[in-house]
């Protein structure tokens, strides 16, 4: 006999912004419990779930006390006598008690907290750790991509596009794979010092110095790589996420990127170059705005072959959406967040819909992040193969690392092979 669920209760704490955030608990009948903190995003794609904030003036009007009161009252009743390892069912319950298509009443902060919360209760409750629970024996761990050159929302800098990731695509092991990166990064901090560039830190962990262009960036990892002794694009490789939602002129149609205007087309251009300039790059990210996915489109058939292409705000990890993005070929690859859409059983759904029609799947962490590992394990589990977690730095980013450490070293050798995916890169 399975315990059933006794009550959940909720709080609320502090995410790495020193923002508010939702902590659930999950207590089961014989007093096993699970626990989950929900992250927050900067870049928010406009069709996410509703993460509701409390608004007027405490804390900025960025409180969750009511997201919390909806767990302790409403959702703590619903879910009272469920099992706990119906976690699609425990889901559904929260759907339906919440009753809009976003999540708006209850909240999808209050939502994925218990979600979260209820798979850990029932990992514990079978005596597993969360990612065989939730992954049973078929686990790979993941290729990563650090977020070590962070603009955009992430940082108080000139550059425009949000992210520039590096990740091993020579690895013997997870942990030979994260040792190049961190020598990478401290690489990199140190190029950055002798070209006379500030070194402090974005939201994400990675550098935030004052460049004069993304380009310049990439040429920074490019350097970077290269004096801390590995081939750009064999052993390390690079990826970057324009989240160009932030670029994009509603007026004219047009992308604005430091001090330049471009037609869709120009920008399809300009990544172009940077693709021919840079072989290394072998993935992009919200290459144009969330709407305009006709762009987009075009973009991918031009340069799908070529390189991943991951759609981030322009589907939300939402399965209808990625439906719709599938069906008109817009990216080759689907950014998931378990926050923007709000359960675990509807991310699993969006990462069964991308790999079943040939999409590779990337899980991400969000720029208000917890010391929540949750991630990594759910990553593990689901064979996503690519995750997101940011630079080699500050404990809410290499938490998710050190748990794939130790996930490694519990599977042993057997449970570690690099992921496919269209532009593994092999120029021998
Ligand atoms: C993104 C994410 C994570 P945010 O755009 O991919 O890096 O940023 O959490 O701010 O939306
Ligand atoms: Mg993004």
């Amino acid at each position: 006999m399975v315990a059933k669920i006794e009550e959940v209760k909720a709080r609320e704490v502090f995410d790495s912004r020193g923002n508010p955030t939702v902590e659930a608990d999950v207590i089961l009948s014989d007093g096993i419990m699970g626990r989950a903190e929900v992250p927050s995003g900067a870049s928010t794609g406009e069709k996410e779930a509703i993460e509701l904030r409390d608004g007027g003036s405490r804390l900025m009007g960025k409180g969750v006390l009511q997201a919390v009161k909806n767990i302790n009252t409403e959702i703590n009743t619903a879910l009272h006598g469920l099992n706990p390892l119906a976690q699609a069912h425990v889901d559904q319950t929260m759907i339906a008690l919440d009753g809009t298509s976003n999540k708006a009443r209850l909240g999808a902060n209050a939502i994925l907290g218990v979600s979260m919360a209820v798979a850990r209760a029932a990992a514990n409750e079978t005596k597993q750790p969360l990612y065989r629970y939730l992954g049973g024996t078929d686990l790979e761990l993941p290729q990563t991509f650090h977020n070590v050159i962070n603009g955009g929302e992430h940082a108080a800098n000139d550059i425009d596009m949000q992210e520039f990731m590096i990740t091993p695509v020579q690895r013997t092991s997870f942990r030979d794979g994260f040792e190049k990166i961190a020598n990478t990064y401290h690489t990199l901090k140190q190029i950055l010092e002798e070209r006379g560039y500030s070194t402090g830190l974005g939201d994400e962990g990675g550098f935030a110095p004052n460049l004069k262009s993304s380009e310049e960036a990439l040429q920074l990892l490019h350097d970077a790589i290269k004096v801390a002794g590995y081939v750009p694009g064999k052993e390390i490789a690079v990826a970057f996420d324009a989240a160009a939602s932030y670029l994009y002129d509603s007026q004219t149609g047009n992308y604005r990127l430091e001090g330049k205007t471009y037609t869709p087309d120009e920008l399809g251009k300009y990544y172009g170059t940077l693709l021919d300039k840079y072989p290394e790059i072998i993935s992009i990210e919200d290459p144009y705005g969330e709407d305009d996915w006709e762009n987009f489109t075009r973009f991918t058939k031009q340069y799908g072959h070529r390189v991943q292409l991951v759609a981030d705000d322009p589907v939300c990890t939402n399965p209808i959406l990625v439906r719709k993005a599938i069906k008109m070929g817009m990216g080759n690859s689907i950014l998931i967040k378990l926050n923007q859409i709000g359960t675990v059983t509807e991310t699993l759904e969006t990462i069964r819909l991308a790999r079943k029609n040939g999409y590779t799947t990337m899980m991400s962490h969000r720029s208000g992040e917890t010391g929540d590992t949750f991630i990594a394990d759910f990553t593990v589990a689901t064979n996503a193969a690519e995750l997101k977690s940011g630079a080699p730095a500050r404990s809410e980013r290499v938490e998710k690392y050190n748990q794939l450490l130790r996930i490694e070293e519990e599977l042993g050798e057997d449970g570690t092979r690099l992921a496919h995916y269209p532009n593994d890169v092999d120029k021998d």
